[in-house]
């Protein structure tokens, strides 16, 4: 159970470029900094800075002593440099300070460390060890890192609102204020096709909920926190999944799927302009003009010079394991890629993590992809730039380039499934059990026929701008929504005797772009994950519901959106419950946006044999309601099956269309998306 002892950690999440002795939150708590912690600058300020803040201050939380940790390394990233986890030399400062923070003895002294390191070292690095170290410490269960786009909320917002920001709070008084209104088009005019999806591209659930991802597995840490079950097959499948969610959504805009990015001396045709400006380095992020083209790498103080080149030779070299079957280790030691194990080597491979076998021979493909992309406007930094967006966990998602990027790097994934045996009928069938009906239905609308709509929803920004006077500020955002709905589904069970079942939901479009039917070896890229859980099935017939907000991809709305802070309950059971999970799929975004006219889809639905597919563990707890993207925490994959089965391997022979693919346990219903073009406010 949670102690309010460990809670004041949070305290260090908050304004975080002011130092931890100015007092933080509604209720004016202040670190009492011992003077052998203050920064250099400030150790000569003491007594000054004692009589300034120290009446301000309400609460004092004391500090037990610590051995100074040694941040030499740690600070060669500068205060006001942005941080990206993408580039090595990042990458490996983060781990050195997660080390710092897992090695605590205890939460006190966490707790010293966290304000010793926060005054001196880079903002963003500090928020994301300090994060991870809380997710992974056993004694820092139950202390849930803040709303990320709260702390920063210049990776999520446009540059426009802050200055109307500080304008409203030394204006206007607590209680008095407007919402500060963000437009749904921002970043570009409908001049661009691309623009079509930039709702989606830039939403702020879609971008914590990669921020979030990334900061559950991380690449380089200790080995106890990356080696986590199955982490390098689940980067391939959630990025799938992002990529097959993106293609429906432009299916639904009317452009064609994304082109992968594949060749590297073809100029890219798509600008992106993200209207971000960094609050810690006071810089925007650059953008990118159209039909720029791949350079080679040559920045000094990123510490990184590279040729294009080597990114097509780990690519070959890939392809090559691929097509040999195994993947060679640092001494040469053939690792067969089998055929259930094997793509969760290929995943660490391409990603690339300290699970690599061989990360010399085969490189860092998909993270030096996101660097050279997001460097191509400055590839020898003669103009003094940073990265884009791409080079961001926290904002890359907005970038067009990152669906052709990890188009590819899903083409590569793809490329070493088709090499695996096909599922046959006994692997697909559930015998006895047969699906008889399947529908979805919205409250009020007609049985498979689901409206999604615009919502306006309120974010509080204070926590992470450090504005005087103090109080909140909220933006207004608008975003995608759909009408919550439910599944029925009637199941026989013809076994005479009690079984169990996994049912599996997924949804794809009827048709392609031009219109016509799918070949099944296309349309099972396109199938999205809906939700996945387990059934009891009685002897006989059996009706299942299940409500859309239940969805094993996704995570609440309020999770989301809401001040964390305000409606964090205070402790015991409802705190682990509300717990640390900001990782999960907005649930404001399970579906796609469809069509005024109706975007005709296929609702999927199967039953798989449970005995096959149970993972023997105990499986209650925190964090489980998005455990198809995300995992289960500390636990391991809850589900047998190769992560995105049964669409993830290339059909038996005969099979060309979905309808030849069913077996008795699945079922098929056509379903209707239909857009309405309103916006709707959400009821605080
Ligand atoms: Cu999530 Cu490329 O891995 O961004």
């Amino acid at each position: 159970m949670a102690t309010d002892k460990k809670q004041n950690l949070l305290y260090l999440f908050h304004r975080p470029q002011e130092p931890s002795f100015v007092p933080k939150g509604e209720n004016a708590v202040a670190f009492d900094v011992p003077a052998k912690f203050l920064p250099e600058r400030y150790k000569q300020l003491g007594t000054q800075l004692e009589s300034r803040f120290g009446e301000a201050t309400s609460q004092k939380i004391s500090l037990v002593d610590i051995k100074e940790p040694n941040l030499t390394n740690i600070m060669r990233l500068g205060r006001h440099e942005n941080f990206s986890l993408f580039l090595p030399k990042h990458q490996n400062i983060a781990a050195e300070l997660i080390n710092i923070f897992m090695a605590a003895k205890n939460v006190d002294e966490l707790q010293s460390l966290g304000v010793y390191c926060r005054d001196r070292v880079n903002p963003y690095l500090f928020v994301y060890a300090f994060s991870v170290a809380l997710l992974h410490r056993p004694d820092t269960q139950g202390v849930n890192p803040p709303n990320f786009a709260q702390t920063f909320p210049d990776k999520y917002f446009q540059s426009g609102i802050f200055a109307k920001a500080r304008e409203e709070t030394s204006v206007v008084p607590t209680g008095s204020r407007m919402p500060i209104e963000i437009p749904r088009d921002y970043s570009a005019s409908d001049l661009d096709e691309e623009h079509r999806v930039a709702y989606w591209r830039e939403d702020i659930g879609v971008n914590l909920h990669h921020w979030h991802w990334h900061l559950v597995y991380p690449t380089n840490a200790a080995m106890s926190i990356v080696n986590k079950d199955r982490r390098g097959e689940l980067f391939y499948y959630m990025h799938n999944q992002l990529i097959a969610r993106y293609n429906v959504e432009r299916l639904c805009n009317k452009l064609k799927r994304v082109v992968k990015y594949s060749e590297f001396e073809k100029p890219i045709k798509e600008a992106y302009f993200p209207k971000l400006d960094s609050l810690v380095s006071s810089r925007t992020y650059p953008a990118r003009v159209s039909n720029q083209v791949l350079q080679n790498l040559n920045r000094q103080q990123d510490e990184i010079v590279m040729d294009v080149a080597a990114l097509e030779r780990w690519r070959d070299r890939i392809f090559g394991a691929i097509h040999s079957g195994f993947v060679m280790d640092r001494d040469g030691k053939q690792i067969p890629l089998t055929e259930n194990e094997g793509i969760d080597v290929l995943g660490n491979v391409l990603e690339s993590t300290i699970l690599s076998p061989n990360p010399d021979f085969y490189g860092n493909f998909h993270g030096m992809g996101h660097v050279f992309l997001s460097y191509i406007h400055d590839p020898d930094h003669r103009h003094l730039e940073n990265f884009g967006v791409m080079g961001d966990f926290a904002t890359t998602m907005r970038d067009p380039m990152f669906y052709r990027w990890h188009s590819y790097i899903d083409d590569i994934f793809l490329e070493y499934k088709a090499t695996l045996p096909r599922y046959n009928v006994g692997q697909l069938n559930y015998t006895g059990i047969t699906v008889d009906s399947v529908s979805m239905q919205g409250e009020g609308s007609k049985p498979n026929e689901i409206n999604t709509f615009w919502q306006q929803s309120d974010v509080d920004l204070s926590r992470g701008m450090d504005f005087q006077p103090r109080g909140s500020v909220f933006v207004r955002l608008t975003h995608l929504q759909h009408q919550p709905y439910t599944y029925n589904i009637t199941v026989n069970n013809a076994s005479g005797s009690p079984k169990m079942g996994m049912c599996r939901i997924f949804l794809a479009p009827k048709f392609d772009e031009r219109g016509n039917p799918w070949l099944f070896r296309d349309q099972k890229s396109m199938f999205i994950e809906l939700d996945k859980f387990k059934v009891n099935l009685k002897a006989g017939k059996n009706t299942i519901t299940r409500m859309s907000t239940q969805s094993s991809v996704t995570i609440p709305f309020e999770r989301t959106f809401s001040d964390l802070d305000t409606n964090r309950p205070t402790g015991g059971d409802a705190l682990a419950q509300f717990n640390f999970c900001n990782c999960g799929w907005p649930q404001h975004l399970l579906l796609p946006k469809g069509t005024p006219e109706g975007y005709v889809c296929q609702l999927f639905v199967m039953v798989s044999n449970y005995d096959l597919d149970k993972i023997d563990q105990d499986e209650t707890g925190v964090c489980n309601d998005a455990a198809s993207f995300c995992g289960l925490k500390d636990k391991k994959y809850p589900d047998r099956r190769s992560m995105g089965y049964p669409f993830d391997r290339m059909p038996r022979n005969g099979v060309d269309n979905l309808q030849q693919f069913l077996t008795p346990n699945m079922r098929v219903q056509d379903c209707i998306i239909r857009h309405n073009n309103r916006t709707i406010r959400r009821k605080n």
